[in-house]
Order: structure tokens, then sequence, then C-alpha cells
């Protein structure tokens, strides 16, 4: 992804108009309007998606894909209409590749399960980058764990940016997986995934994107990504908590194994065995989270409208600006400065603990996280035991990172 290429989409991004959609925005917090900048953690909702919600439970619900009923279809065309959405949006070429899950971690850990136990033995790599967050570290490790693989890391430099001739020296003969953040939750750095992709095929390694903090913040087409999995959770995509994607090639996914057993994935059962439903039902084993899919099909739609491109030049324009007034603060260091950022502010400053900032901005109304992010590798890399990290979305202003700023240099007065 290049931003530069969305420069002329910059102009005239109505978020002040758009955050009138987002019905918590309109409150206050400790005394002061909200200042949300805890996207990265997970993103509001607009009234159109929780109008979703609460017109499936008002109107139509019904368990899908079983009833004979009417509400029991019209919930199902529902429920399958987002799946549409869903390829649509990031452009696959049928629906039977979209897989719903709970969110980002589930998908990866269904891969592992099923493609990583059917596929790798003892002595065979998995390659990660050191940037990942911990659901794109420890499903790999349980893995390793129980097929004797072996888990290898491209570690990055000094920016957070990963090493790339690293990355390609380590796929190697016995790569069988790689497994890259598209974008990286505790530094914003985006990787050069389609470099990283075809470098991998080009070795007859297949791939798979933790797009978790990417498909919010820039287009996603897996088609011309060519990646093999991609993977996303809805609630940072302003779709509701306990909804996410995992993305497969159909080849891939009719050759692997289910990893959940129940009702729905199944064609036949006997006390002999069963049989296996087809794609993408063979990986959804149970009741889904129905009202979760049809938000986060109206969530894709809101996106849509919007316009991703649109939404990706301003967040980076944000990140400008941003990035220019937290500079300014006395003692405060940048953690993740790569080349190629999305929308996410992550920094220290001398004397303060990254946990009491949060506190200090809190009481502001001024929302960020503090902490390790579920990334520790990357706070062990950088000496850190946590940071304080501010991460954008469509309805963010000038005027909220001018009240970070300014709260941080009242904290750096009051402490430092
Ligand atoms: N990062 C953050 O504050 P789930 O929890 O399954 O929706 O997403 C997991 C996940 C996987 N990969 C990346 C790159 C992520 O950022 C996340 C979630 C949140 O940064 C919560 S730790």
């Amino acid at each position: 992804m290049n931003i530069a290429t969305y420069a002329a989409h910059r102009q005239d991004f109505p978020a002040a108009r758009l955050r009138a959609d987002f019905p918590i925005l309109q409150r206050s917090v400790r005394g002061h309007p909200l200042a949300y900048l805890d996207n990265a953690a997970t993103t509001q909702k607009p009234q159109a998606v929780i109008d979703s919600e609460s017109a499936y439970y008002r109107e139509i619900n019904a368990n899908i894909h079983r009833g004979v009923h009417w509400l029991s279809e019209q919930a199902t065309l529902a429920h399958e209409n987002a799946r549409e959405r869903v390829r649509e949006f990031i452009n696959a070429r049928e629906t039977a590749e979209i897989v719903f899950v709970r969110g980002t971690t589930e998908a990866i850990n269904l891969v592992a399960q099923s493609y990583g136990r059917a596929n790798l033995g003892p002595g065979d790599e998995i390659l990660i980058t050191g940037l990942e967050h911990h659901s794109n570290i420890v499903p790999w490790q349980l893995l390793c764990q129980q097929t004797g693989a072996v888990l290898k890391v491209a570690e990055i430099d000094d920016t957070g940016t990963v090493r790339m001739e690293q990355f390609e020296r380590l796929l190697g003969e016995r790569t069988r997986l790689v497994a890259v953040a598209h974008v990286s939750n505790a530094l914003g750095t985006i990787n050069p995934v389609r470099e990283m992709i075809d470098l991998a095929h080009a070795r007859g390694v297949p791939v798979l994107v933790d797009g978790a903090q990417a498909v919010a913040h820039t287009p996603v087409d897996v088609q011309a990504l060519g990646c093999d999995f991609y993977a996303f959770s809805g609630h940072k995509l302003y779709a509701p908590t306990g909804i996410g994607v995992l993305y497969g090639r159909r080849a891939l996914l009719e050759a692997m194994p289910p990893w959940q057993g129940g009702g729905d994935m199944i064609r036949t059962v006997s006390f002999q065995g069963s049989t296996w439903n087809d794609l993408p039902h063979k990986f959804e084993a149970g009741t889904p989270h129905i009202a979760g899919a049809i938000g986060l099909g109206a969530a894709i739609t809101y996106m849509q409208q919007v316009g991703v491109h649109n939404v990706a030049a301003y967040e980076h324009e944000l990140l400008d600006y941003g990035t220019q007034l937290l500079t300014q603060i006395p003692g405060l260091r940048m953690i993740g400065t790569a080349q190629n950022k999305a929308g996410i502010l992550s920094f220290v400053v001398d004397g303060l603990h990254a946990h009491d900032l949060g506190t200090v901005l809190d009481s502001q109304g001024v929302a960020i996280r503090a902490g390790h992010h579920c990334a520790m590798p990357v706070m062990e890399y950088f000496g850190v035991p946590a940071t304080a990290r501010a991460s954008l979305a469509l309805y963010n202003t000038r005027e909220d990172l001018d009240r970070l700023a300014q709260a941080l240099h009242q904290a750096v007065e009051m402490f430092c």
C-alpha cells in the first residue's frame, strides 16, 4: 500500500459530520467531551450498525440454515447477504472463501489447528516477524509443541520495520507457512505484504496475513495481494464484537480438515462416522453470531459509503499532524517510526510510566491505551515495559489530537 497514492482524496474529508453517526462520541467523559483515540483496541459503532443488530432481534430473529419457517429464511438471507458484503469488501472470488469466526484470534487458531496440524511435521518451519501481536505468535507456538515444527522470526530494526533481507534469508527449504501482520498494532508499521507474499510464493510457501489493524484503514484486495489466508475482526471495523472473518483460498480450505465438530458443519452423521458440509460451513460448527454478522455487513456498507481510500488518506494526514504535535513534547520518544505507517502513535515519556500517562489523559476525557498491547516481543526489542498508544479512526479530528497534546504537556509539567 502506498499512502501517497491516496493524496488526491485528502481534501474535505467530512470527519466532523461523520462523528454525528456515532452516538457514543456525543457523550462526555469525566466532565469533558470524549476524545476517543483507542481505535486499535476497538472502534465505536455507527447508528447504522446498532440499528441493523437491533432490527435483526426485533424483526427476524431465528436460527439460520435450519428452519423451514419464514423468520428462519429471512435470518438466513440476511446472514448470507453479510457474507457477500464481506466478499465484495475484500474482493474474494466467492463467498465459499469467507468463513465467519469470532475474530482475528480465532481465525489464526483455526488455520494453525486445521491447516497446520494437517501439513506440518517435525523440523518444518513457520516464519513470522518481530512485530507480531500475540495472536499471531502463540497459536504457532502451540502448533510447534503439537507437531515438532519450529518458529522462525524475521527481526525488526529501530524504526519498527521488518528486516526484509532477513525475512528472505529465513524463507528456507523447510518453511511451510508464513504468517505476518498487515499493520502492526504496537508500532503502526505497514508491512510490505505484497512483496512478502511474492517472496514466499516463489518458494511455494503459503501466506497468512493478520489484517486486524488494516481493514478499517486501507483498501484490501485479497486477489491482488495473492495471500492464501487473511484474518480480521469486525469490532475494529465499526462492527460488533464477537464476529470476524477468515478468508482462505478455496483449494486450501477444501483440503483442510474441520477444526470444530458440531451442527451445521456436517453433511451426514452416523455412529460409524460423519461427512462434512460444503465450504464455508465446514468451518462454522454450531449456531453462529447471526446478529454480529449482520452488523458486520452494515459496517462494511458504511465504510463503502465513506470510501476506504478516503479514510486511508485522511488518517494518514492526521497521523502526520499528530506526529508533529507529539514530537514537540519534551522527553517524548516515538516508538515506531517506520516510513510506511498507519494511524498509530505509540510513545513513551521520560520519567512517566505509560499507565500514569493513560490515567492523566483519561482525567481529561482523552481515551488512549497504555500497556504492552499484546506485543511483548516488540516492547522487549525497544527496551520498554509499555507504551502509551493513540490510534486513529475516521471520526477523529485535529481537535482530538490537540487535546491529546495539551494533556500530555500538562502531564509533563506536573510530573517531570
Ligand atoms: N489488538 C489492540 O489493542 P481480536 O482480539 O481477535 O479481535 O484481535 C487480535 C489481534 C490480532 N492481530 C492484531 C495485529 C491486533 O491488533 C489484534 C488486537 C488489540 O491492539 C487488542 S490487544
